[in-house]
C-alpha cells in the first residue's frame, strides 16, 4: 500500500478524492500543514507555487488542490478568490449578486486543478477538471461543502449538495482532473512511491 499526503485544509476535498481513489492501491491522508495561496490570475500558477514552497519542507509524496468557482454574467468572479469570497460574503452573498439575472445570466463553472509531486521527480504533474453548469436562484441541499448548495452541474436538475458524494464526483471538476490522476497513477503502478 503507498501512502499519499493530501495536504488540505478542507475535509470536503479530501473526502472527494479519498472516495475516488479507494479502489487503487494507495493510502490517501490528509496533512493539513497549509501553504501561501498567491493572488494570481490563474489556479495554476497558485498551484506551483504552493508546490514549490511545500517541497522546500515536506519529503513525501503529496497532492495538493486548488478550485474555483467562475460566474460568467460576472466576468469570472470570484474565480481564484473563491475561497476569500465564500469566507466573506458567501453562498447568500453570490446568490444577491444575481438576484436579478435570468437563466442565460447564470452561467458558470467550477475549475479544479491537482498537482502530485514525489521528491524523486524535478516537476510536479498536473490535472486538470472543469465542471459547467449555473448558479440556482437559492440555496438547496446540505450535502458538501462550500458554494455546492447554489451550483447546478449542466445534465442535472439538483445541486451539488442535493448529491450523494458519488453523484458530484460523477459531475465535479474535482471528480474529471481526479479520473486523470487515477489513470496516471495506474500507470506509475509499478514504481516505488
Ligand atoms: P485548501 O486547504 O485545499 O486550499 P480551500 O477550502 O481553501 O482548501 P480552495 O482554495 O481550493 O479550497 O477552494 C476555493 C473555494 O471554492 C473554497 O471556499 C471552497 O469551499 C470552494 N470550492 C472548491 N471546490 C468546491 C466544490 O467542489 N464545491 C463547492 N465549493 C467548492
Amino acid at each position: 500500500m503507498k501512502t499519499i499526503y493530501f495536504i488540505t485544509s478542507n475535509k470536503g476535498k479530501y473526502s472527494e478524492a479519498k472516495e475516488k481513489l479507494r479502489n487503487l492501491n494507495i493510502t490517501l491522508v490528509q496533512h493539513n500543514i497549509g501553504y501561501p495561496e498567491i493572488q494570481a490570475d490563474c489556479l495554476e500558477d497558485v498551484i506551483h507555487f504552493g508546490v514549490e514552497h511545500i517541497q522546500k519542507n515536506f519529503h513525501k509524496p503529496f497532492i495538493i488542490e486548488d478550485a474555483g468557482l467562475f460566474i460568467d454574467s460576472l466576468d469570472g468572479f470570484p474565480g481564484v478568490y473563491s475561497a476569500y469570497v465564500y469566507h466573506t460574503i458567501g453562498c447568500k452573498g453570490i446568490l444577491r449578486l444575481l438576484k436579478d439575472a435570468n437563466d442565460k445570466k447564470r452561467t458558470a463553472h467550477f475549475e479544479s486543478v491537482y498537482a502530485f509531486k514525489d521528491p524523486d521527480d524535478n516537476d510536479a504533474f498536473i490535472f486538470r477538471g472543469i465542471c459547467p453548469g449555473k448558479i440556482s436562484s437559492c440555496m438547496l441541499g446540505i450535502s458538501g461543502f462550500g458554494y455546492d448548495p447554489i451550483f447546478v452541474p449542466t445534465g442535472n436538475t439538483k445541486t451539488f449538495a442535493q448529491m450523494s458524494l458519488k453523484e458530484k464526483n460523477s459531475y465535479s471538476h474535482r471528480g474529471k482532473a481526479i479520473d486523470q490522476l487515477i489513470d496516471f497513477f495506474k500507470k506509475i503502478n509499478n514504481r516505488k512511491f
